[in-house]
């Protein structure tokens, strides 16, 4: 048992098996957090599932969060990376891993020191996977017997440091648990600024010596007769994450072309317009629609837009609903909507059925060339969309006349929006539609 007056972070009964290297790697990573100085609100252990993953309670002074099986590295990398981003890389991180763990989210791993992130992980190594009951894992040695293997493993371990080297770790040791100088080989992990891992070789008392003739001298050999060295390996040195970061960051994006025109309070809507814009992929459409709601947003309206298009983003339709509303809209779906635009034949192949549904309130807008409009109580305006404002401001010409048609309010404020945030690139077209609309 570890009392609180030898290593301070470490609290309480360990609860593994006697004779476990979990609690000898325990003890040696509280001693190397220990010699590391840095204060314990800088300290983040990421504990993965597995008896590795009881360490959380033991050590109640550090930020711990507990993970899902295999995925604590990338818990981690994330955590780095956030870190080393948005507060410049004050907290150190530190995984606790199993091989079970380990090989079940190998590329995460692999992942991380292919970032380099100073992260370090440090990985309990008892051949096997304690918690579930001894069953093999992927660093389980050759002819090994586990609960899997009863036979003997026909299969030679993975050698993660291997791996790990291959990936771009900058910083790399393999110990066995009853090393003494394990605590300074983990705090030089801990204090290199990149990927670290340090695989920590012990013995499972309850599954690794019953089925095998192991004991902690030959857990030495074993490095050796799997050709696997103990020891630091050799790594090339190379930027860390948060130094390949600071110069590949990307240059602060561009403030969004959201820039309300002044705010007139004037629309003349008095009760919610439920519309639907659709065309092809590539032709403004969503900002067509996004457009209209900034607009209807600067005159005091409500709006919601839903949108969708093909997975591929790219080709076949792109489809806008739109809510405009004088009050709050609590349910943004449209049933049947009180508005179809079309502008393309993409988008009325999509809108075909809410316009059969149409009643006789209801407007549809479609491009003039457009074939396959189904029979509908809607009032219909044919009208050369395409052909006035070109096809990739028939969206915009089609919902500045629909303001004009439904008086919702007036399209000048639409075209002035359009105007505002297209800038210069967009001025052509939103005079071609004013010249057209007459607004
Ligand atoms: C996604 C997922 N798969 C499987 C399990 C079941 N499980 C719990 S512990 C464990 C084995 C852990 O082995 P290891 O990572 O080597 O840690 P050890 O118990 O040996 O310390 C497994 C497979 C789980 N919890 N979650
Ligand atoms: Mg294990």
């Amino acid at each position: 048992m570890a009392s609180a007056e030898i290593l301070p972070l470490l609290r309480g009964e360990l609860p593994y098996c006697k004779g476990c290297g979990h609690g000898q790697a325990a003890r040696a990573l509280s001693q190397a957090l220990e010699a590391t100085g840095l204060p314990t609100e800088q300290l983040c252990l990421v504990s993965d599932i597995g008896c590795v993953g009881l360490i959380d309670a033991l050590l109640p002074t550090l930020h711990t969060v507990h993970t899902t099986h295999g995925r604590s590295t990338a818990f981690a990398q994330g955590l780095h990376m956030a870190d080393a981003v948005l507060h410049g890389g004050r907290t150190k991180v530190i995984v606790v891993i199993g091989d079970g763990g380990a090989t079940i989210g190998l590329l995460h791993l692999v992942a991380a020191a292919q970032a380099n992130v100073d992260v370090t992980v440090v990985l309990h190594n008892n051949h096997l996977y304690g918690m579930t009951g001894g069953q093999g894992s992927g660093m389980t040695p050759a002819d090994w017997i586990t609960t899997t293997t009863r036979g003997g493993n026909p299969f030679p371990p993975l050698d993660m440091m291997g791996i790990l080297r291959a990936s771009g770790a900058t910083h790399l040791g393999r110990y066995v648990a009853t090393d003494p100088r394990l605590p300074e080989h983990l705090r030089a992990a801990i204090e290199h600024p990149g990927f670290a891992c340090v695989e920590v070789l012990e013995l499972c008392t309850a599954f690794g010596v019953k089925f095998n003739a192991m004991n902690a001298r030959k857990l030495k050999d074993l490095a050796e007769l799997t050709g696997q060295p103990l020891g630091e390996l050799a790594t090339p040195a190379r930027p860390s994450f948060a130094e390949a970061w600071r110069q590949h960051a990307p240059a602060p994006a561009p403030p969004r072309p959201f820039q309300p025109i002044a705010p007139t309070g004037t629309a003349a809507l008095d009760r919610p317009l439920r519309l639907v814009v659709a065309g092809t992929a590539g032709e403004g459409v969503q900002t067509a629609a996004s457009l209209l709601a900034q607009a209807a947003v600067g005159q005091g309206l409500f709006a919601t837009r839903k949108n969708d298009n093909l997975v591929t983003q790219g080709s076949g339709y792109s489809l806008s609903e739109v809510v405009l509303s004088p009050e709050v809209v609590h349910f943004t779906g449209i049933g049947v909507p009180d508005l179809v635009i079309a502008t393309s034949q993409d988008g009325l192949k999509r809108t075909a059925k809410a316009v059969a549904a149409m009643g006789a309130g209801g407007l549809v807008i479609v491009d003039e060339g457009l074939d396959g409009l189904p029979g509908t109580a809607a009032r219909v305006l044919r009208l050369p969309l395409r052909k006035l404002a070109g096809a990739r401001s028939a969206a915009l010409a089609g919902l500045a006349l629909a303001l004009k048609e439904t008086g919702a309010f007036a399209p000048a404020h639409l075209l002035a929006q359009a105007r505002t945030s297209l800038g210069e690139g967009g001025a052509a077209a939103v005079s071609a539609v004013e010249a057209w609309v007459g607004a």
